[in-house]
This record gives C-alpha cells, sequence and structure tokens, in this order.
C-alpha cells in the first residue's frame, strides 16, 4: 500500500526554496542567477534523497529518474524560475509535488522509468523567450539560438549557462529522444480564480492557450518639452501609447483572448524631455489562433499609423510563437477516474497561462492538474495556494502514474 502525500512535506519544500529569492518582496528566482543556483543545488540534494540519478542539464534544468523495466518512461516536472518579486508557488509547486511522487514510489517497481524535471526559465522574463529548457529538450533550439538569445544586459543565454558552470554545448545531445517518453505530467497553481470561486480543489487542463509574444522597439527624438511644438515632435511614446490602447480595445472584443504590455522602457526618461526611445513587450494569447492572429493585425496596424503621425521608426522582434496547447485525451480519463475513485471533485479548464506543458504537448502525451490560487493571484508575493490541495494533486498524479504503468504489464 502507498502512503498518501503529506501536505506537511510539501509546504516545509516551499517554505526553504522560497528562502531561494534575489530580492526581499516576494520571490525573485531568475535563470541562472544565485537564487536559482540555490535552488538547484536544494533540489538536486532532494531528489538524490528520493532515491534518483541526478544530472543538471545544458539549459540548467534539473533531471532526477529512476529507469524501469521497460525503456520508456513517464517524466513529471515543471519550473523553479520565477517572475521578478513573483510567488512562492509558480512552477516550483509542480517540482516540489514531483519530488513527494518519488518518494512515494521510492519502493515501488515500476515498469516505467520515472523522470522529474525542474526547468529552467519557463517564463522568459529575462531573455524575452521563455520555455527555455523544456524547447531545448524537445530539439526545438540549437547552441547558436542560446547564443543569440540576450537580455538587457547583452548577456546571452549560452553566457549565462557557461557561467553557472554548465555546459551549454551539450545541448544536441541531450534532445529528447521522443519514443522514449510515453507521458509528461505537471502539476501546477491555476493563477487564475476559477476553482476557488467553484469550490473545486481539482482542475483537470484540458488544453493550454496559444501565445506570441514581442518586443517593439521605437526611434524617435528628443527634444526639449518646452520649446518644441506638438506638431514638430518625434516623440517615440505617442505609438507606445497607441499599441497600449489598441491591445486593450481589441482584446476585450475577443471573448476569452488577452493582451498585455508588461513592460515598458523609455528614454531618457526625463520630465521635461520629449522620449527618443521606447522599447514595450506585447503578449497575445487566445486558445483561438485566429483570435491571436486578429489582435496582432489590429495591434500594428494601430503602430504603423501611429509612427507615421509620430514621424518615428520602429522594430518589431517576435520573441515567442506557440500554438495552443491539448492534452491528451487519454491521460485525462486517468485522472478523472482516478479523482473519481477517491471522491474528489474536478473540472475541465483551460490554462490561460502559459507552461513547460504547452511545446511539449505537441510532441509528448502530456496532462496537467490545476490546484486553486488564494484569491486568483499570481505573479506577485500574494501568491498561495493550499498545501492540502497540492497533497491532492499528488495522490491522483501519483494513481495515475501507476494506472500508466498497468498498460505495460497487459
Ligand atoms: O506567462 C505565463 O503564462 C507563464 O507564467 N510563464
Ligand atoms: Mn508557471
Ligand atoms: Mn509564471
Amino acid at each position: 500500500m502507498i502512503e498518501k502525500a503529506e501536505a506537511g512535506r510539501i509546504e516545509a519544500h516551499l517554505r526553504q526554496l522560497a528562502r531561494f529569492s534575489d530580492g526581499e518582496t516576494g520571490v525573485t528566482r531568475l535563470p541562472f542567477s544565485p537564487a536559482a543556483r540555490k535552488a538547484v543545488a536544494y533540489l538536486t540534494k532532494k531528489m538524490q534523497d528520493a532515491g534518483l540519478k541526478v544530472h543538471v542539464d545544458a539549459t540548467g534544468a534539473v533531471h532526477g529518474l529512476r529507469p524501469g523495466k521497460n525503456f520508456r518512461r513517464i517524466i513529471l516536472g515543471s519550473h523553479y524560475d520565477s517572475v521578478p518579486q513573483g510567488g512562492a508557488f509558480d512552477g516550483i509547486a509542480g517540482v516540489v509535488c514531483g519530488l513527494e511522487i518519488a518518494r512515494l514510489l521510492q519502493d515501488k517497481e515500476l515498469n516505467y522509468g520515472l523522470e522529474i524535471i525542474a526547468f529552467n526559465d519557463e517564463e522568459g522574463v529575462r531573455f524575452g523567450a521563455g520555455f527555455l529548457s523544456s524547447k531545448a529538450l524537445l530539439g526545438d533550439l540549437t547552441v547558436e539560438d542560446l547564443q543569440n538569445c540576450r537580455d538587457k544586459e547583452g548577456i546571452s543565454v549560452y553566457e549565462a549557462a557557461k557561467a553557472a558552470e554548465l555546459t551549454p554545448d551539450n545541448l544536441p545531445a541531450e534532445r529528447w529522444e521522443l519514443p522514449k517518453i510515453r507521458a509528461f505530467l505537471e502539476i501546477h497553481i491555476e493563477q487564475g480564480g476559477v476553482l476557488e470561486y467553484q469550490q473545486v480543489p481539482l482542475g483537470i487542463v484540458t488544453g493550454i492557450v496559444g501565445m506570441r509574444r514581442y518586443t517593439i522597439e521605437i526611434t524617435g527624438r528628443a527634444d526639449h518639452a518646452g520649446t518644441t511644438p506638438m506638431d514638430m515632435r518625434h516623440d517615440a511614446l505617442w505609438p507606445a501609447a497607441a499599441i497600449i490602447k489598441e491591445a486593450r480595445r481589441v482584446a476585450l472584443a475577443c471573448p476569452g483572448a488577452v493582451a498585455t504590455v508588461g513592460s515598458l522602457l523609455m528614454s531618457p526618461n526625463a520630465v521635461n524631455t520629449v522620449a527618443d526611445k521606447v522599447e514595450l513587450s506585447l503578449d497575445l494569447r487566445s486558445m483561438e489562433v485566429r483570435e491571436v492572429a486578429h489582435m496582432e493585425q489590429q495591434i500594428f496596424q494601430a503602430l504603423a499609423e501611429a509612427a507615421e503621425v509620430a514621424a518615428v521608426t520602429y522594430d518589431i522582434k517576435p520573441s515567442l510563437a506557440s500554438q495552443p496547447g491539448f492534452m491528451d485525451k487519454e491521460l485525462i480519463s486517468y485522472l478523472q477516474t482516478s479523482a473519481k475513485k477517491k471522491e474528489i471533485k474536478t473540472m475541465n479548464m483551460h490554462s490561460g497561462a502559459g507552461h513547460d506543458a504547452l511545446p511539449i504537448s505537441a510532441k509528448v502525451p502530456t496532462a496537467m492538474l490545476f490546484v486553486p490560487s488564494k484569491g486568483g493571484r499570481s505573479h506577485c508575493p500574494e501568491e498561495w495556494s493550499n498545501g492540502e490541495h497540492l497533497a491532492i494533486a499528488v495522490d491522483v498524479m501519483l494513481d495515475t502514474i501507476l494506472k500508466i504503468n498497468q498498460e505495460e504489464s497487459l
């Protein structure tokens, strides 16, 4: 008989991991940062304690593996990086749940191998793209991509990985052999308010939104704010304002779609000077590809018109494009059966947040479980989920893993 998951143990791991932060407010654990390296060391030790063989890969993902009788394996995981001043649960809660599953199955003989992965740079905040480790393992990235992807200080992923004593040149050799992977499973906080509002402890994800992200650079001319007539300015901020206004308008017109300008830098950023440079991010999402395409077209048209009026130039750099992801129907039915057997109420739902499961679901049978987020809050210090809900997710996911393992003995 396999023990039940222990909420206290899950919460203790999360409290400890939340201390690995490069900042006082919330959790700031960016890729390859000092906080990230502390988290890698902690996860390495805890994976070894759970009887796993551990290695850290080219992009900084931590892998804990126990082979099975069969050559194939089940992968469980989520990400250990965070957004700046984020919460203590996003991503890392799924890694800890994987640890707890490995611990509970430690003495159980399994047909399929079991691999727990803590992915790096899922968020894409430092380098702009996201899904770094998962896309690398899928073979969707090359070493050259790592050398070309740079943060705001001009440091490339490649250089940051080297500085963290990793081996980015090993990336091609670490690419997954897809036929050897039976399933990818991820437990994650919902990051929205649906489960809490519906008073349901477990969400079964059916789909993940498609996403497109861009960095837009607008170049105007710095001038005196007092002596430069309005019709003689080359104000880089005016087209940025047009983007922000149009993004809100067009997203409100597309039910279920969202558009966000989350970061905006301007220079010289002075109260009495017309802006000569603006760099802003744009993040578009919907389960419907045509809605994302429509929002992109409308927003870029508004940008072009405003840029002409303002007599400025601009450059649009796509940083991420991902089709919507659909979870594996057979794995969904396994999760539903497990939850029903344990008399746990569930609801099927889409994910408005991106996850490593999004790129992975394009090539590997994938399933996700959500637990409620208090107040629907995430990507902020207030982010919180109940350890008891995480323990329920572990029990249901573990039961599903045992079910998958029965396939092999049939
Ligand atoms: O952006 C997202 O949806 C995720 O948190 N990376
Ligand atoms: Mn996440
Ligand atoms: Mn996130």
